[in-house]
């Protein structure tokens, strides 16, 4: 056992942490990765811009633009990354054979066969999103909550395509797939009327639902937002409508943490939601002032999330990333943001949280403030080096020379 190691779970034992537990129940959170960092969020279904008021900034090269190379990036990453994880998919990366095409309404599972086998040989589940953005019936602003019946239709028979494919991965995979349903819709400045595009939207997701979709293969989990770039004054997909239509419907509501007002907790969030529902999905993200989708640092924000997900327990979230930063090394920040990720529920797991909580029950406000600092500088790294060495990959920054020769052999021979 390595020294540092062993002295780090003395000093844990000395304070009734067990770390052998902490290490074993790390590898119980599998984090759905997105797939959608490598590419910048382009996809492969399409040529055009990225819409539905999401944006990346930044021209580091090396970005993935084909399925080959963007699977190549994402086993580059996992492979450096910890435990067993799965992969989130777009149906925007839809893989078609030449001469072959679908469009959104039309997509099958035969579509997603390459990443079916991907995700066979590297033994992870896939977990995925319908699209509802980069497309020409985007354009208005406004999909399921169309005006246009037409438009409207369109985007019914692409969420009903996107659960065959969900219950195919699950089948195939042999894991359950969390299919999420984000939908840019909004207006850019004051409704003269709030109620009439949620009651049109409502509508349409009856409609898909009227629908069954095996309640054992798909977990769908629906995703509100407060605002999207040109679409500021109004979100159709609030989260007072996703939190009453998921509680009225059996569904599963996804918290993002970029999208809810600057200095609303996300973590606060968790507990009250678990009382009411089965399973809390989440989108972990960091919003710098906005919903900038900046990689993960292991800042007072994840750390807050990380410690309600521990209490919750891994039963009861389902974990996903959710940022494109399209500034740095895109590999080394899927990894980077994994990581901390993992990090921060380690050292949430590392906190003496029956005693905190038996604390505050009785009142001892002091004890709690005191103990809540002090675990703060306890050893938890060396708790972290010694997963990543049990599960055979690089510690500390060590990942990252790694990165760096992939950059060098791989990367920059893309345009
Ligand atoms: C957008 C939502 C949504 C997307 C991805 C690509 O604000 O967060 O989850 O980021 O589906
Ligand atoms: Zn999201």
């Amino acid at each position: 056992m390595n020294d540092r190691y062993a002295s780090a779970k003395a000093l844990y034992q000395s304070l009734g942490i067990d770390t052998e537990a902490a290490l074993e129940t790390l590898q119980k959170f599998p984090i759905s990765m997105h797939c959608w960092q490598g590419d910048d969020v382009n996809g492969f279904d399409r040529e055009g811009a990225l819409t539905g008021g999401i944006q990346t900034t930044g021209n580091y090269p090396g970005r993935a633009r084909n399925p080959e190379e963007l699977m190549a990036d994402i086993e580059k990453a996992l492979s450096l990354i910890p435990g067993k994880h799965r992969v989130n998919l777009h149906a925007s990366y839809a893989i078609f054979q030449p001469g072959q095409w679908a469009d959104r309404d039309a997509l099958l599972p035969e579509h997603f066969a390459p990443w079916v086998a991907f995700a066979k040989k590297l033994g992870i589940g896939l977990d995925f999103n319908p699209t509802y953005f980069s497309h020409p019936l985007a354009a208005s602003g406004r999909t399921l909550s169309s005006e246009d019946p037409e438009v409207r239709a369109f985007w019914i028979r692409h969420t009903r395509c996107c659960l065959r494919i969900a219950e195919y991965f699950a089948r195939e995979l042999g894991t359950p797939s969390a299919l999420n349903i984000w939908i840019p819709d909004g207006l850019k400045d004051t409704p003269a009327d709030r109620g009439r595009p949620r009651r049109i939207y409502k509508e349409a997701l009856d409609e898909i639902f009227a629908t069954p979709y095996d309640h054992a293969l798909v977990n769908v989990t629906i995703e509100s937002k407060v605002f999207g770039i040109g679409l500021e004054s109004y979100t159709v997909g609030s989260h007072e409508f996703y939190l009453n239509y998921a509680a009225k419907n059996n569904m599963l509501c996804l918290l993002d943490s970029g999208h809810f007002h600057p200095t609303e907790n996300i973590a606060d969030k968790i507990p009250s939601m678990l009382l009411f529902a089965d399973k809390v999905a989440l989108h972990v993200s960091r919003p710098v002032r906005w919903d900038s989708d900046h990689v993960l640092r292991l800042d007072d924000m994840l750390r807050d999330i990380a410690h309600e997900i521990v209490l919750a327990g891994p039963d009861r979230i389902l974990l996903a990333l959710d940022y494109f930063d399209a500034s740095v090394n895109r590999v080394a920040a899927w990894v980077l943001g994994m990581r901390n990720m993992q990090k921060a529920l380690l050292a949430a797991m590392l906190e003496p949280n029956q005693r905190l909580s038996e604390l505050q029950a009785a009142g001892d406000f002091t004890q709690v403030l005191v103990l809540q600092e002090e675990s703060k500088s306890l050893p938890y790294g060396d708790v972290w080096d010694e997963y990543c060495r049990r599960a055979g990959v690089p510690e500390r920054a060590a990942w990252f020379d790694e990165v760096l020769a992939y950059e060098k052999t791989v990367l920059a021979a893309r345009s």
